[in-house]
């Protein structure tokens, strides 16, 4: 029995024939693995491999109820595993299609034999992502949560799963669509205006098409905004950690990550080379770099330390300079300060434990507006303050909770930016009052870059793309 591959386009749902199987926990030694199968023929094929205990076919148990049994190679009249297994109807299931589940031992032998036996009755080998394929091309999500599914597998932080986690119940895709339904009443009142001007009909205004875009405009432009903070959510921050030698770099890295990663020593240039870490602030993921101190310097290895830091400091998204509060301010500290000037930055002044002697007036006039932020790490002061500090850098004026929706996906990124030109252009037109099917080509292009995102408007091989990601029996 084997079945074929068709598809076929039917009111608008694609239909899809064949049964597919994978194996949906990670690989290796583990309590249980779980084999999933989804299609037509999946209760069928259950049915043909299951044994209840009592000898009872599956298909007499209700449908979402485990059932122990033993999963039986007929052929060869042997018994491949004790199981668990549960069979759930179409349409209320992850595929919307009939899903079995063989919940077996962890283990590579009978995740394996069982997989085997499943794709000898029938059933084809899933694709990467296939599962959740088919509950977008089925209906039941569309293709902004579908990915949406794959950041909440590869989620490093609260924040970022929260976040995926939104994504998935339509938080931004609602956005997306209220603003497609805009669009799409402005189109059709323009379409009446174009095509009826004879008739008895209140044809659309300038005022009002530009009134409409500029909504259409400003909304598209608030997502957009989110998407600095989406793309650090999502990705981290790049985040280094500069000043002259011995002022405490390596300490408040240690101290951030509440672990001794890096050497500590009151030997200026202890760091030779960077430190790279990954750390969670509060949700917020880092990717922290402590450097060499930056110094003139004539031995080699710490020179190359210097210039790798140096190579750092460029590509980062966030400066942490730490100031030494018991030295004066040195030449060293004046230069890396000019540096920083045009940069996001956070100022701390460390070993405010001892004597103060760096001149604290001159270093704010240098500043400018920069927050400087006191700091004892060795007496564990001022690290709640450059803990709040990133954070608020990050979210900067948004107030993170009443946003539950951010911009993660560079896909979703560029689809919105194409909207927002297309907008523009149309605002453009109705301004100069340009004819009607002129501008209606502009706002049309709006309103399907924007259907990129959910996936409304998007052609085959950029979903085969974005499917080929995700993780096999997903
Ligand atoms: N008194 C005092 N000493 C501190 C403080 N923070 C760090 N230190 C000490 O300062 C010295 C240098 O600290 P590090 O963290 O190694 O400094 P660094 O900036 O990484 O130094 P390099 O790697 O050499 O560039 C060590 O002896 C620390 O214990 C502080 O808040 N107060
Ligand atoms: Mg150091």
């Amino acid at each position: 029995m084997c079945y074929k591959k068709i598809s076929y386009i039917e009111w608008g749902v694609v239909m899809i024939d064949d049964t597919i199987t994978a194996i949906a926990t990670a690989p290796g030694e583990a309590g249980i693995s779980i084999i999933r199968i989804s299609g037509k023929s999946s209760i069928d094929i259950l049915d043909s491999i299951f044994q209840s205990k009592n000898g009872v076919s599956i298909q007499d148990f209700s449908q979402r109820k485990m059932v122990y049994g033993h999963i039986i190679d007929r052929e060869k009249n042997k018994v491949l595993d004790e199981v668990l297994a549960v069979y759930m109807k179409a349409p209320h299931t992850y595929t919307k299609e009939d899903i079995v589940e063989i919940n077996c031992h962890g283990g590579i032998v009978p995740t394996r034999n069982i997989l085997e036996l499943i794709l000898r009755s029938g059933a084809q080998m899933a694709e990467p992502g296939e599962f959740t394929k088919r509950a977008f091309l089925n209906g039941r999500i569309d293709l902004a949560q579908a990915e949406a599914v794959m950041d909440l597998i590869s989620a490093k932080t609260d924040k970022g799963f929260e976040v995926a986690l939104n994504q998935l119940e339509g938080t931004l895709s609602k956005k997306v669509r209220a603003l497609r339904n805009i669009i799409i009443e402005t189109l059709a009142h323009l379409h009446v205006s174009i095509d009826y001007t004879e008739e008895d009909i209140q044809e659309i205004t300038y005022p009002e098409l530009l009134s409409n875009s500029e909504n259409v405009k400003e909304n598209i432009e608030g997502l957009l905004k989110t998407s600095e903070t989406g793309k650090i959510i999502r990705e981290g921050l790049n985040t280094v950690i500069i000043g002259k030698p011995n002022v405490g770099k390596s300490s408040l890295l240690n101290a951030l990550l509440r672990e001794s990663r890096a050497i500590v020593t009151n030997i200026p240039g202890t760091t030779r080379d960077v430190i790279e870490e990954n750390l969670s602030v509060k949700g917020v993921p880092l990717k922290i770099v402590d450097t060499a101190g930056i110094r003139e310097t004539e031995d080699l290895v710490e020179k190359i330390g210097v210039e790798r830091s140096k190579e750092f400091f460029n590509k980062a998204d966030l400066i942490i300079l730490v100031l030494d509060a018991s030295d004066e301010l040195t030449k060293e500290d004046r230069e890396i300060i000019e540096l920083i000037e045009e940069r996001k930055a956070i100022i701390i002044l460390n070993k405010t434990d001892l004597p103060m002697k760096i001149g604290e007036d001159e270093l704010q006039s240098l500043l400018k507006e920069k927050k400087i932020i006191r700091s004892s790490i060795i007496e564990e002061k001022g690290l709640m303050e450059i803990e709040d500090e990133i954070v608020r850098m990050v979210y900067g004026g948004q107030v993170k909770s009443a946003n539950n929706y951010f911009v993660t996906n560079v896909r979703h990124k560029a689809s919105l930016e194409k909207a927002l030109k297309s907008i523009e252009e149309g605002i453009d037109a109705i301004k100069q009052s340009l004819p009607f099917d002129l501008l209606e080509v502009d706002i049309k292009d709006c309103y399907d870059a924007l259907g990129e995102v959910t996936g409304d408007t998007v052609d085959d091989d950029v979903i085969d793309k974005i499917f080929a990601n995700f993780c096999l029996g997903k």
